[in-house]
């Protein structure tokens, strides 16, 4: 019988491990077994993701950041005074950094996320570190369409949505992604999306099977989180990394596989699972550079330039709408 969700009260990040329950609950009723990549994140998992950004085979974080700091002219050129800047996702990152730097007369910059108060002290550090700079923080999922504070609205915006992260979308959800995007933008606005190309086969799989382990830790890590917050007994030694390229769909998937035949408990729910049987964890889009410009047209954007590394592992796309 189908476990009953039991409500329980909204534990530190603002009611989201009500919906990890909900979600690790039917993903493992579900079959083939899977859990979304956004539960990775929690604070264990994002240290190990800043971890696997700095791996030596992980080359999208450093090849993106490369691209934004040999393109910072143009950037500038994106971003004068009077414009807004509109990040997608939190902006702590060092690729914010590059291009709050390069655009030395932008006016504002909109950092969106869902959580709240890590969004705060984020926008907070940057009010330090760019003093001209209005910082205007708007929490929000920004997956669907959301409202921008109203002295940004009178502005030019630019959308910032680098790291790959539509990679993780499927590629219907992605067009859906800059669609509503659009939307929250409103006319005349640009989008710069950092997006990761189809490439040797070899490459990306040593990006996702790396020789130390860390991006074996951050995909356990989802079981140990399990554990922790769910009230799981997951045996973390009975379960395996596994990351592929499928060529027929172009993406790496990740997954967890079961070394022998198990019962797993979670909140006292019993959960079953054959030797070889996987959790399906995360799925990594690789686009074509003509591939990504298709789906952009389709979303109701018109491709305005693309930049890439000498190698051609990763691209940045610069949108109108
Ligand atoms: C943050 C979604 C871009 O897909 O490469 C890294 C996450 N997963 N290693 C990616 C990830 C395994 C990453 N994104």
């Amino acid at each position: 019988a189908a476990p009953v969700q039991k409500a329980r009260p909204a534990e530190m990040e603002g009611g989201a491990s009500f919906d990890f329950a909900a979600d690790v609950m039917a993903g493992l009723q579900a079959r083939p077994k899977r859990i979304p990549s956004k539960y990775f994140y929690d604070m264990a998992g994002s240290r190990l993701f800043e971890e696997i950004t700095q791996l030596p085979e992980y080359y999208p974080t450093r090849v993106e950041r490369g691209i934004l700091a040999e393109n910072a002219e143009a950037i500038a050129k994106l971003l004068p005074a009077g414009r807004a800047l509109v990040e997608f996702g939190n902006g702590s990152s060092a690729k914010t950094r590059i291009v709050l730097r390069a655009a030395r007369e932008l006016s504002t910059y909109v950092p969106v996320d869902i959580a709240a108060e890590f969004l705060q002290e984020q926008a907070e550090a940057l009010r330090l570190e760019f003093p001209s700079l209005n910082v205007l923080p708007v929490a929000a999922d920004f997956t669907r369409a959301f409202d921008l504070p109203a002295s940004v609205r009178t502005m030019p915006r630019v959308g910032f949505f680098p790291g790959s992260t539509i990679g993780n979308f499927e590629p219907l959800d992605a067009a859906g992604f800059l669609h509503h995007a659009g939307q929250s933008l409103g006319t005349d606005a640009v989008m710069v999306v950092g997006v990761d190309l189809v490439k040797n086969e070899a490459v990306l799989h040593a990006a996702y099977n790396d020789a130390a382990g860390v991006t074996a830790r951050f995909n356990l890590n989802l079981l140990a989180r399990i554990n922790r917050e769910l009230d799981g007994n997951f045996d973390l030694d009975s379960f395996e990394h596994r990351a592929s390229f499928d060529r027929r769909h172009s993406r790496i998937e990740m997954h967890l596989v079961s070394r022998a035949a198990q019962r797993v408990s979670i909140d006292g729910y019993s959960f079953d699972f054959a030797e070889g049987e996987t959790i399906h964890t995360e799925n990594s889009y690789k686009y074509t550079v003509d591939a990504f410009r298709a789906l952009a047209r389709e979303a109701g954007w018109r491709p305005i330039s693309v930049w890439t590394d000498s190698d051609g592992w990763f691209s940045i796309h610069v949108l109108a709408n």
